[in-house]
């Protein structure tokens, strides 16, 4: 049965030289973004984040089965058990299990197995891909798209908090089921993300990397 259509009341255009503005305004807003390692143990009020992942919640995705779930952790001994979880992971990872090249790559960056600000922050974001859902009677329904969706809706987290005027970490403990097992999710989601989440350290320091510029990233075809 399709669904009822209704006017597209909420759309708003402007002006042309008001998009260009908006336009820049908002580039020049993302490119402040960094990822931090340096977190602050300032608290930071839930309803901040419970608007954020409201934001999250209204990413495009596939037949609209919003294929995603996010895990808040504030509890202090499920920050530690994580980190320690993950810092086991990240151990083998930088002791060779990572192909020398991949270490090679990351090197630069200086980043390590010690993963302090997986406590110090005060929120981690767990975020998990569901390739289907279960209805009240335990059927399963696919989605589609699944990893496109959830890294839209990630894409769309990352951009609210940062808006927000937080500083987020995209953290990729490799592989990440010690989160199922953690946080209780189901085996059949898939860790996807784990987003740290919090205001910097004051001292905070961040590597001196640049971004590709619109003629590397970009082909016109006109
Ligand atoms: N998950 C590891 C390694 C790592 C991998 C990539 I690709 C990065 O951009 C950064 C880190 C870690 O978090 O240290």
């Amino acid at each position: 049965m399709p669904l009822p259509m209704l006017p597209l009341v909420d759309y708003q255009e402007y002006p042309v030289d008001e998009m260009q503005r908006r336009a820049e305004a908002f580039y020049n807003e993302m490119r402040r973004r960094r990822s931090v390692r340096d977190f602050s143990a300032r608290p930071v009020p839930r309803a901040i984040i419970e608007n954020c992942l409201r934001t999250a919640g209204t990413a495009p995705n596939g037949a609209n089965m919003q294929p995603w779930h996010f895990v808040v952790v504030s509890d202090p001994l499920t920050k530690r058990r994580i980190r320690e979880a993950a810092e086991a992971e990240e151990r083998a990872f930088y002791g060779g299990r990572a192909p020398q090249a991949w270490r090679a790559a990351l090197a630069p960056l200086g980043t390590d197995a010690n993963k302090p600000f997986l406590e110090t922050a005060p929120y981690l974001i767990a975020i998990f891909a569901q390739p289907y859902g279960l209805t009240a009677s335990g059927e399963k329904i696919k989605h589609y798209y699944v990893t496109e969706s959830v890294g839209i809706a990630t894409g769309f987290l990352i951009a609210a908090l940062h808006h927000a005027g937080l500083a987020t970490l995209t953290h990729t403990p490799s592989p990440m089921a010690f989160l199922n097992a953690i946080l209780e999710r189901p085996d059949h989601e898939r860790p996807f993300l784990l987003l740290v989440v919090g205001y910097p350290a004051e001292d905070a320091r961040v590597p001196a990397i640049t971004k590709k510029g619109l003629t590397d990233i970009v082909t016109f075809v006109e």
